[in-house]
């Protein structure tokens, strides 16, 4: 289909990502006709690559252009997914310096215009597109967990519990090692306080300071300090 030509799905983040879920992604898109690249845009892996990618999207357009005898126009591309995906650092890696607003947290892009990231190619920036409804509790909860939608909408206590079944569930070796928890067979909120003891996060009273510990295990995890994770 020729309409698949012209879109070029971008795995951002691969730096945090589990290697073999990404390559699953990989293929699947490909099998369905689609290009896709894995990217990281804080280093600028794959940078070749989307570069190549948006080439040879863009090569029949330009050809046509150029039979007309007209000039070749820089390629225009929107970049769009959801908030916090990492739109507009990826733009910035593209262009070499700081066009487009980054923010830590989910809604910072206004407004639209073409930047100019290379010589023949533009991209749009655009505010990340979120579906109004969540499908289960459970996504509502993976889109809490990869800071897709805004802080003010979920829990962090609860959150950080579906973090710590989740790793029981995909990785307990991840519990064990770097969380230091000693039963990766307990529940959730037993391991929440194990953590929260052996971190030393307390209240003034000697009470166990729970909500340190769960900002901290977001931060960890959505930094990778927990190591590469997927969560489908
Ligand atoms: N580790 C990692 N972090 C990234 C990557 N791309 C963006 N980020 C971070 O993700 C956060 C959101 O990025 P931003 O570009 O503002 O996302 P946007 O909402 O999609 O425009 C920022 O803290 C970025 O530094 C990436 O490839 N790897
Ligand atoms: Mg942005």
């Amino acid at each position: 289909m020729s309409q698949h030509r012209q879109v070029l799905f971008v795995l951002n983040k691969m730096d945090l990502a589990d290697p073999q879920a990404t390559e699953k992604y990989l293929a699947r898109f490909r099998e369905e006709g689609y290009m896709a690249v894995p990217f990281d845009s804080t280093s600028g892996r794959g940078l070749s690559e989307v570069i190549q990618a948006f080439k040879t999207l863009y090569h029949p357009r330009a050809q046509e252009m150029l039979v007309k005898g007209r000039r070749i126009r820089p390629s225009r591309i929107m970049v769009v997914g959801v908030p916090n995906i990492g739109k507009s650092t990826f733009i910035n890696c593209l262009a070499g310096k700081k066009m487009a607003m980054t923010g830590a947290k989910p809604g910072i892009t206004r407004g639209k215009q073409w930047i100019r990231v290379r010589e023949d190619i533009e991209l749009m920036d655009t505010p990340g597109l979120m579906w109004p409804k969540t499908e289960s509790e459970e996504q509502g909860l993976k889109l809490a967990l990869l800071d897709i939608v805004g802080e003010k909408a979920y829990q962090e206590r609860e959150v950080a519990l579906y973090l710590l079944h989740l790793l029981q569930v995909k990785t307990p070796e991840i519990l064990t090692g770097k969380l230091k928890v000693s039963d990766p067979g307990s529940d959730p909120e037993t391991m929440l306080t194990e953590i929260a003891r052996k971190r030393g996060h307390l209240l003034k009273a000697g009470v166990l300071d729970l909500a340190k510990t769960c900002t901290a295990l977001l931060q960890d995890f959505r930094k990778g300090k927990l190591g590469l994770l997927s969560l489908d």
